[in-house]
């Protein structure tokens, strides 16, 4: 048996961190059994991040890490089917998506005023109200430090829109043709890409990153497909 951690549900996802969901949806594809425990504190994580997953025991951290084990425990049954060039377009935009794209969904929550008292509410609020007032703020400030080490923090908001705009533009010409994010068919990177643009569309409310891909209606379109494809869905209201 197979438990993935992940986070309590929030803003209206049952898998609020796309690494997470994306696990979640390999597992489902490949029909290995497993289960889900929550885990609200990523500091008990092995690398404190959020997905790892306990195979009989053997822990595994990293999203990507634990997809190259559970393509070695099935033979290739996640990548084994793909050409190099394949392969080396699916990391590609997995770098795109998980380096760069995913920066700014982080950003849009935390570090947006206006949105940042549902990251409270979602995150903090089971917290006792003395310990809560002290780690929101401080986890919001170490948000705003990695975000601005990564250098996306050093635009203006209206420069970070506009590198989001091409991100989301790039995925939406991806998946145009056949409506799969590589090889013309459902693969891996699907996974990686549907659960991404699940996380920033379907959480409540709407975030600056959440209107901006509604202007790529190809996007919303993708990743429910996905996600029916693979009978696992991010949010809760389905
Ligand atoms: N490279 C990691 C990234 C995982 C990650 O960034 N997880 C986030 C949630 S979406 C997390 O646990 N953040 C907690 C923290 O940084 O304190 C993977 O692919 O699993």
């Amino acid at each position: 048996m197979i438990t993935l951690y992940t986070f309590p549900e929030a803003f209206g996802l049952r898998n609020v961190s796309p690494f997470c969901l994306k696990v979640e949806m390999a597992l489902k594809h490949l029909e290995l059994p497993h289960r889900i425990e929550l885990q609200a504190d990523p500091r008990q994580a092995p690398k404190g991040k959020l997905p790892y997953i306990d195979i009989d025991g053997q822990i595994i951290p990293d999203s990507e890490i634990i997809f190259e084990h559970l393509d070695e425990m099935t033979n290739g049954a996640l990548f084994g089917q793909l050409s190099p060039q394949e392969r080396a377009q699916g990391t590609a935009v997995t770098r795109l998506l998980e380096d760069h794209l995913y920066w700014m969904m982080v950003a849009s929550r935390w570090l947006d005023d206006d949105w940042w008292p549902n990251v409270k509410a979602g995150f903090f609020a089971s917290m006792p109200l003395p310990v809560r007032t002290i780690v929101g703020p401080l986890a919001r400030r170490q948000m705003r430090q990695t975000y601005n080490l990564h250098g996306l923090g050093r635009h203006s908001l209206d420069e970070q829109k506009a590198f989001a705009a091409r991100d989301l533009k790039a995925i939406a010409d991806m998946v145009a043709d056949t409506g799969y994010v590589v090889a013309g068919r459902l693969t891996a990177f699907d996974f990686t890409t549907a659960s991404m643009i699940a996380g920033l569309i379907d959480n409540k409310p709407a975030t600056w990153l959440t209107r901006l891909a509604d202007e790529q209606p190809a996007l919303r379109e993708y990743a429910e497909r996905i996600q029916a494809e693979v009978g696992v869905y991010g949010r809760v209201d389905i």
